[in-house]
């Protein structure tokens, strides 16, 4: 069985497979979803924003299809969340079978197996053989809460060092962690202290290599914050929301012997690029570095809100019992979904799966780059790839450019997702589940936007 055969790409509940087929059978939004975005408009807060003018019934293989029978192409699976696919068969069955059985107990007041096995998973399937431990959360933003947490408790030090381009979520802590104020920081402080920021590498604009910007950083820390007073590190391996920028080789392996040799945790932040996204069950494989503590949370569940924080022993154990928790954390239901996602990581050839999207994407975005320069850099790693736009005369961010290309993309029936600190970044980040020739024809519309741009 593979997930690119047509065998696995259900309906949610196990309906028919849906078809693998771009299909606009009405401009986009059609009459349905015009009707929801309406309901939308005067039920739900003007703050929650969408990308896509669709009303979603349907998802699985290489498709969203909307309420209007329009079937799009899906190059941004949720945000690097449905990674093994939209309502996975296994994960369908799992949470089928789980949600009657029981919906929740609260891991806290009565344990339950699936917690722990999705624990022991993460504790094998992360990096470094040391011995480790786990605790689960529903969010990406509440784990990197917990990561900081927990290396304050550990280290008895208070500072927190985040990166230019860094984004760790919407909630007080991880705002302050996040780089970028408009549209995730801005009115909504005053933001929590002892949050200093360091530069990134970032190859492509600053010409550094990665020892030469990792010194740039290890310089500004210690001159700014200094060791003695910095609990944490967190960056992530190659930042998401911040642009898709791959450190220059070398960064992230002196950032974390830097850690090293100062009592300093060094934490991971892989809720994106986790979980086979890179072509590497965690991004951090790729430069060898072995995290103290790695965040997880969008991949790990197929779709279920489900999140951790992994790390070794010693420093995952620092808390007092009670110290961690929330009353949903480790949702049985979610850890099904889990332990059957895991399971198809192991079994289900994902990692070379994401290897070969990702052969496929790099290389019909650098032809793009090679005619036109508008496309300034193609970067990234396995299926996790993005292209920069820029003014080809002055090399500024086309930000404008950008979110031209994406409306059109997307008005074609082509799911794009753009990001990037300036906003000039167009990222792809599909399901591993989609078919070659549907993730060709939406590369191929891309391209077509930009050509009309
Ligand atoms: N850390 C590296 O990418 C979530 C959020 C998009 P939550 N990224 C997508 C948006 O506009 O809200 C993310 C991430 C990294 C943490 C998070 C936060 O994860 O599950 O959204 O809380």
């Amino acid at each position: 069985m593979s997930i690119v055969d047509g065998t696995l790409h259900t309906a949610p509940l196990g309906g028919p497979a849906l078809p693998q087929e771009r299909r606009l059978v009405t401009p986009l939004p059609g009459p349905r979803s015009q009707e929801l975005l309406a309901r939308k408009a005067a039920a739900v807060a003007a703050g929650v924003g969408h990308t896509v003018p669709v009303a979603a019934v349907a998802a699985g293989g290489g498709v969203v299809v909307d309420a209007d029978g329009n079937s799009l192409i899906d190059l941004g699976a949720g945000i690097a969340v449905t990674t093994v696919g939209n309502a996975h068969p296994r994960v369908v069955e799992a949470v089928q079978a789980q949600v009657a059985q029981f919906t929740h107990t609260c891991f806290m007041i009565s344990p339950y197996e699936s917690y722990v096995a999705v624990a022991e998973a993460l504790n094998r399937v992360t990096p470094g053989d040391h011995e480790k431990k786990s605790a689960l959360f529903n969010s990406g933003a509440e784990a990197v809460e917990n990561a900081v947490k927990i290396a304050r408790k550990h280290t008895g030090k208070q500072a927190v060092v985040a990166f230019d381009h860094g984004y760790h979520g919407r909630t007080n802590l991880t705002m302050a962690l996040t780089a970028k104020s408009m549209p995730y920081k801005s009115g909504f402080g005053p933001f929590a202290p002892e949050i200093y920021r360091a530069p990134l590498s970032y190859p492509y604009r600053d010409g550094l290599s990665g020892p030469e910007a990792a010194r740039r950083s290890i310089s500004l820390i210690e001159k700014q914050i200094g060791a003695d007073n910095l609990a944490a590190v967190i960056i992530e391996p190659i930042p998401g929301e911040g642009g898709f920028i791959v450190p220059a080789e070398g960064f992230l392996p002196a950032i974390m012997d830097w850690c090293r040799a100062n009592d300093v945790v060094f934490i991971a932040d892989e809720v994106q690029t986790g979980f086979g996204r890179t072509g590497a069950m965690f991004a951090s494989e790729h430069e060898g570095i072995v995290p103290d503590l790695i965040t997880t949370a969008k991949g790990i569940a197929g779709g279920l809100p489900l999140a951790a924080v992994t790390g070794r022993a010693d420093i995952m154990d620092a808390s007092h019992a009670g110290g961690l928790g929330g009353t949903y954390g480790g949702n049985p239901i979610a850890c099904a979904a889990a332990v059957a996602t895991i399971d198809a990581f192991e079994n289900d050839g994902l990692i070379e799966r994401a290897q070969e999207v990702g052969a496929i994407l790099t290389e019909r975005l650098r032809a793009l780059q090679a005619s036109d320069p508008r496309v300034g850099d193609v970067r990234g790693r396995g299926a996790m790839v993005a292209a920069e736009f820029v003014d080809p005369a002055t090399g500024e961010p086309d930000a404008a450019l950008t979110a031209k290309v994406a409306k059109a993309a997307i008005a074609e029936g082509v799911i794009v997702l753009t990001c990037g600190t300036y906003g000039n970044v167009i990222r792809f980040l599909p399901p591993l589940s989609i078919p070659d020739a549907l993730l060709r024809e939406g590369l191929d519309i891309v391209a077509e936007a930009l050509a009309n741009a």
